[in-house]
């Protein structure tokens, strides 16, 4: 058979072939632009305003980066994947400038030209990790320069610039200065070594730690990009339940491969550092921070870990709660353990950030109170590498809770904040709950620490009290989904919270802004309708589970539903009864002066504030009262109906932010619109779900009759109490 013959013959199959490619190739190119969340906010999508397009082609004709460095080419690389995709074309990359505009990038140390367009009075204001971005000259020619005193600077500069773009805002006219107001700005990860997130709703673990060292997933270089992108520097990789296995040398090439990733992101890796290391590990017979072999173990391995992760940024420890092991167990204090650890860092410029999660019920104490009492009296005896990293509020993450009163309480010592972004107890990975105004209601408050202006951010960024280390953590809600956070809009509080971190006088409104504009569009309508969704979530997801100061009614362990009839956990502060106190009387817990006191760990004037049942935050009530359901609030009505009400309030407010995400059909690409309209659906279901089982047992206490015209539970108390999720997500195995 001739050649010619056997094409012939092959021609069917040959069509079927080229079918089958043409498919591939369509699918492939529909797959790339599938929008299933995976690129976050990082959307390089063209512009489609035409004259906007212009108009920053022109002022970005050409453009350079120089430099040589790691850091330098994640900015190139950003700039090129960036520019590529909102410009739609190749811009040349080149020295030249072009008489439209250019844009130049880079340190004054790497280059004459940077330097010749004056970067060095730019920088005069701008810090290690800072950067400028403004509008200069040459000859006739305009230039942009994005520079800074470092790489890492240019890199976050370059970040910035792009979302300018991404955001269509005006770039002709720029001068930016921006400087990270805390210098660590950190995620924790509670991710265990088999994979499994401890509270984590977005699949499992991303380290994928029996195939590192050598299989290197490109996501971890997405999630780096991701961080850098929004000013994160920092991960700790492990939970904070630790596993001592880390650190032995084969898992410690693990950390140094996924370290060699994130570097040239600016990111540093930490790990969490189980107390009983030494014993687990290396059989010592203690693991008592004053005993020497106990500190040369440390000292040995914190050698082993720098030999291999020279930049390593040190160890977060939870000790001495919820059943860790820590310096109490040899009757040493928080201080000596943490203490014996920052010796051993020290050298080496590393830290210790000593978790002050801790509760233990020996004392027979307001849990809310635990903390302050076993940290204030230690202020001024940790080392100078020590920072005490303290939650939010004195309990546990509650949708809503009065900020903790150790910020202000320890000037000696550098706090740091700890927000959860998983939301364990915000609806998990199923509820659309934007957590920025949470954080920022925290950050804001002024706790007259030194008089007013006393803010939580200026206690934790250092000013207040003069302290050079300063940090945030926020326990990521991040796993292997596809979209990386389970909800899509989870994305936003990854978001919101690195943007606090590196400025923690941000505006949660600003923030979603931004978020929204990036990740789906800069039409006014859908950011008008999304933002304002965002914008009540919070307080919605409070008013049905939590409103009025009520706290922790959560059923047993996965935390995903309610439960305030749960009395039977063996530790008496595991029971919601125990926080809301409800009786045929009243509800509330007395945290003023004929209860537990807790009131006067607050300085003045919120200590008389919180004390005053007129004057109390009405938000934080039942946190501090114990009210009697008959007892009239400031809107006249007695507080059993005000509770109906605001769980009525909760209800229809998720009826409404569905119809306003309804609105915007069309808008955005189906397939997020989609997720999101069967996450609120099931949103609208729990919301009720959790008004009626709350309402239904606490009308069970108080015996009153629901107010007039309410909508009654449609089942039954026993119905609620007999609901189990034996598998839900997030869930330690030990519950
Ligand atoms: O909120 C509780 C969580 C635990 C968590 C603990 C902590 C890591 O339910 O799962 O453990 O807080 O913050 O240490």
């Amino acid at each position: 058979m001739d050649c010619y013959g056997e094409e012939l013959e092959h021609y069917p199959q040959f069509m079927i072939r080229l079918g089958l490619i043409i498919w591939v190739c369509m699918f492939t190119s529909i797959f790339a632009n599938a929008e299933d969340g995976y690129q976050l906010w990082l959307r390089y999508n063209r512009i489609q305003n035409a004259n906007l397009l212009q108009r920053y082609t022109n002022s970005i004709a050409t453009w350079a980066v120089f430099g040589n460095s790691q850091v330098v080419e994640s900015a190139r690389n950003e700039l090129r994947l960036g520019l590529q995709g909102l410009l739609n074309k190749q811009i040349p990359e080149s020295t030249e400038l072009s008489p439209t505009g250019s844009l130049a990038v880079g340190t004054p140390h790497d280059s004459p030209l940077i330097r010749s367009l004056g970067a060095a009075q730019q920088l005069d204001q701008v810090d290690a990790e800072g950067y400028a971005i403004y509008t200069t000259s040459s000859g006739n020619f305009p230039v942009t320069v994005i520079t800074g005193n470092s790489d890492i600077g240019v890199l976050y500069g370059v970040f910035h610039f792009l979302r300018l773009l991404q955001t269509q805002q005006p770039i002709e006219n720029l001068s930016i200065v921006s400087n990270p107001k805390i210098k660590r700005r950190l995620l924790n990860h509670w991710d265990n070594l088999d994979r499994t997130v401890e509270r984590g709703y977005a699949g499992c673990s991303i380290w994928d730690w029996h195939r590192l060292p050598d299989f290197i997933s490109p996501r971890y270089t997405d999630y780096a990009r991701a961080n850098a992108s929004i000013g994160i520097n920092g991960t700790v990789l492990t939970n904070v339940n630790a596993n001592a296995l880390i650190f032995r040398a084969d898992y410690l090439d693990k950390i140094k491969a996924l370290a060699d990733v994130f570097r040239p992101y600016g990111i540093k890796v930490y790990l969490t550092a189980r107390f009983s290391a030494p014993i687990e590990l290396d059989g010592l017979p203690t693991a008592d921070p004053l005993d020497p072999r106990v500190q040369s173990w440390w000292q040995e391995k914190v050698a082993e870990i720098y030999k291999l992760i020279p930049d390593f940024g040190g160890f977060l420890v939870k000790a001495n709660s919820e059943g860790q092991p820590g310096p109490q167990n040899y009757n040493r204090t928080h201080a000596d353990g943490a203490n014996m650890l920052a010796d051993a860092l020290a050298p080496y410029n590393g830290v210790v950030m000593w978790r002050a999660f801790v509760y233990s019920n020996a004392a027979n104490e307001d849990r809310a109170k635990l903390a302050y009492n076993e940290f204030v009296p230690l202020d001024g005896s940790f080392r100078k590498n020590v920072l005490v990293q303290v939650k939010n509020g004195p309990i546990d993450f509650q949708p809503r809770e009065p900020v903790h009163p150790m910020f202000g309480a320890m000037p000696k010592t550098p706090l740091m904040m700890e927000f959860q972004i998983t939301q364990e107890y915000l609806g998990q990975g199923t509820h659309l709950v934007y957590l920025a105004p949470m954080y920022t209601e925290a950050l804001k408050f002024d706790t007259y620490a030194k008089g007013p202006g006393s803010e939580v951010a200026k206690i934790i960024d250092g000013q207040l009290d003069n302290h050079a280390l300063s940090g945030m953590a926020g326990v990521s809600n991040i796993g292997n989904d596809r979209n990386w956070t389970g909800h899509l809009f989870g994305q936003s509080n990854w978001f919101a919270y690195g943007r606090l971190a590196w400025d923690p006088d941000m505006d949660a409104a600003e923030i979603a802004d931004e978020w929204i504009r990036m990740t789906f569009s800069n039409e006014p309508d859908v950011i008008r309708a999304v933002s304002a969704l965002m914008l009540m979530s919070h307080e919605i997801c409070v008013q049905y589970m939590t409103p009025l100061g009520l706290h922790h009614l959560f059923d047993t362990g996965h935390h995903y539903g309610p439960g305030p009839w749960v009395n039977d956990l063996s530790q008496r502060e595991w029971n919601p009864t125990y926080y809301h106190q409800a009786d045929r009387q009243g509800i509330g817990f007395d945290r003023t002066a004929t209860g537990s006191n807790a009131t006067s760990q607050y300085f003045e004037p919120w200590h008389s504030r919180f004390e005053s049942p007129t004057e109390c935050p009405e938000k934080y009530l039942l946190w501090f009262h114990r009210v009697r359901w008959t007892d009239t609030l400031d809107s006249g009505q007695s507080l059993w109906e005000a509770l109906c009400r605001q769980y009525d309030a909760g209800c229809d407010g998720v009826v409404r932010m569905h119809a306003i995400w309804n609105s915007v059909v069309g808008k955005i690409d189906s397939e997020r619109y989609n997720e999101v309209d069967m996450m609120l659906h099931i949103q609208e279901k729990e919301a009720r779900w959790w008004r009626d089982a709350c309402l239904s047992y606490f009308q069970s206490i108080s015996g009153l009759p629901f107010p007039a015209g309410f909508d009654p539970p449609q089942k039954t108390l026993e119905y609620f109490k007999s609901r189990s999720f034996p598998y839900a997500p997030g869930t330690k195995p030990r519950w």
